[in-house]
């Protein structure tokens, strides 16, 4: 047996090629004699080097046996690490890939087409269909005392080894399962080294059935552990709404037995998810996930949680009242992906719109359960949620010092995500069912009442309507008719307006007659009564219609 020294210069260490990796010591034991690395940056610059080949047959399916890597020619002790700026945590179940640094010296005699295997999903390469390995034979370039292109003679690219040699040697692109040593919970690295203590044979790739162990002893094997890089379970949490893709932000917090989840925090909206990770070791923890209430959205939410390749995962419970998850994870149970299905409330309120928007008006407005009192223009209720697919009730009533008659009442119902009207008609009350997981607003507009009357008087109808003509004479000591018009030009009635027509003094007016137009009705008096009322407090006209009239035709004679 013979040690070699380390060399003491410090070159440049590369990085892997596939981030995130990471470099893997392995200290070599001779005879109990430690034979350390001072660096991984020197260890690198001086090692052999090797590729590995991923999803390839472990060293146990490739001899068909169970493997006890007995024989201890190369006694191993596995250190790994991670350079700085490396990931410390990686969640359970992803893939990585990592470059592995070892160092190899030990009793052995001349060795031939040996290799070393990674199990891919923690598996053991020394059993037989536990799984893939990662799997990368000897190099035939040494940097140390060791690896030899070809002592077997036979010119195969399977590396040899020259008895009691020292190498160091670095194999990249070693892919596996991010999977917890059960007890540390840390990356956790199940490896095999082979050789054959006789040339088995030509072996020119990595797949070769000759890169096995010469017999079931003829390995080294054990398990490292990554010290830098944590194992962490998680649960992930998917967003959906109903109905699908509704704008709405949902708070989060988590919390667990152990320690603090990561985020403890965050938000979703539909279709959006997150991972929330705690530490795994075989000693379960519970890691808790709850949804704050949203307002707009049922209290109840639907919670369905799998296992991470979907089927059921007993080791979770929910509670859709609380909108919770409670997940005990371990190294075992590591994962579970929870979809969280919350459902927009069916909402209403009533609004208040006026007009002119400077009216004084003060209403009640109910929209089902809902009430807003005394309010005037851009007022509303609060938003009442009823159950989807019901009826509800929207209405106003007169406020203080507000007269309903006085207005003229109408309403329009629209549903907030499109803006499309539902309903909509004339008066003070709306019953419908609004569409369901959705708010509809009903706005109440009150348009107070208004016409515009005209009044007109003439002695020569008929000539040019309604204005005397110029430089009209009358004769003193005759009866003339006067023809008075009162009319609406709208846009509301003016039932009840009040005609006076009182004499100038010295003129007598003795008959009356009136007809109505357009749907409006003639004052109750008649004859004198008519005559006498005009002359004092006037007459109502009971109808007054938009585009009615009615003409009092007076006889008077001229002073
Ligand atoms: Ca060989
Ligand atoms: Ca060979
Ligand atoms: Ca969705």
């Amino acid at each position: 047996m013979r040690h070699q020294m380390m060399p003491t210069a410090t070159p440049t260490l590369a990085s892997p090629p596939s981030p995130p990796s990471w470099r893997v010591r392995i200290r070599c034991l001779a005879s109990a004699t430690l034979l350390s690395l001072a660096a991984i940056g020197a260890a690198q610059a001086q090692t052999a080097f090797s590729s590995a080949t991923n999803g390839l047959t472990c060293a146990a399916d490739r001899t068909a046996s169970n493997l006890n890597c007995n024989a201890g020619e190369f006694t191993t002790i596995v250190n790994l690490s991670t350079p700085p700026g490396s990931p410390t945590t990686c969640t359970a179940g992803t893939t990585l890939t990592l470059s592995v640094i070892v160092s190899l010296s030990g009793t052995n005699a001349n060795r031939y087409d040996g290799a070393f295997f990674v199990g891919q999903s923690g598996n053991d390469p020394r059993t037989p269909g536990g799984g893939q390995c990662a799997v990368a034979r000897f190099p035939t370039v040494s940097t140390g005392t060791g690896f030899i292109a070809n002592l077997d003679g036979d010119n195969d690219s399977c590396g040899d080894y020259i008895a009691a040699g020292v190498e160091t040697w670095r194999i990249d692109n070693v892919v596996l399962r991010c999977e917890g040593d059960p007890a540390t919970g840390l990356l956790r690295v199940p490896y095999l080294l082979s050789y054959q203590q006789n040339n088995p044979g030509v072996c020119n790739t990595d797949t070769s059935p000759l890169l096995a162990p010469g017999a079931p002893s003829k390995c080294n094997a054990g398990a490292a552990t990554v010290p830098t890089l944590v194992v962490q379970g998680y649960v992930r949490v998917i967003k959906q709404t109903l109905p699908d893709a509704v704008a709405g932000s949902f708070g989060f917090n988590a919390s667990a037995s152990l320690g603090t989840p990561s985020p403890a925090n965050f938000t979703l909206s539909d279709d959006q998810q997150q991972l929330v990770e705690i530490p795994v070791t075989s000693t379960p923890r519970t890691l808790t996930i709850s949804e704050a209430l949203t307002p707009g959205w049922e209290s109840t939410a639907s919670i369905v949680c799998t296992d991470p390749n979907g089927n059921p995962a007993p080791y979770v419970t929910v509670n859709n009242a609380t909108r919770s998850i409670s997940a005990s994870l371990s190294t075992t149970n590591f994962g579970a992906i929870c979809t969280v299905t919350n459902t927009r409330q069916t909402r209403v309120r009533s609004a208040k719109a006026l007009s002119p928007t400077t009216d004084p008006g003060l209403f009640n407005l109910t929209a089902a359960t809902a009430t807003a009192n005394n309010v005037g223009n851009g007022g509303a209720t609060a938003f009442a949620a009823i159950v989807a697919g019901s009826a509800a009730t929207f209405s106003e009533t007169a406020g203080t010092g507000t007269s309903l008659a006085a207005y003229v009442s109408s309403y329009q119902c629209v549903r907030a995500d499109t803006g499309a009207v539902v309903a909509s008609g004339s008066g003070t009350t709306a019953g419908f069912v609004p569409p369901a997981q959705q708010d509809t607003t009903c706005t109440f507009t009150n348009r107070r009442r208004s016409a515009d009357l005209r009044l007109s008087k003439t002695n020569t109808p008929g000539v040019n309507a309604d204005v005397d003509q110029a430089a009209d004479t009358v004769t003193s000591g005759t009866t003339v008719s006067y023809t008075v018009v009162a009319a609406n030009n709208g846009p509301d009635p003016a039932d009840g307006a009040l005609l006076t027509d009182p004499a100038p003094a010295g003129m007598s007016c003795s008959t009356a007659t009136c007809t109505a137009t357009g749907g409006a009705s003639c004052p109750a008096q008649t004859g004198a009564a008519l005559v006498a009322a005009l002359q004092g407090g006037g007459v109502a006209v009971p109808i007054l219609p938009a585009g009615g009239s009615v003409t009092v035709v007076l006889g008077c004679q001229i002073p």
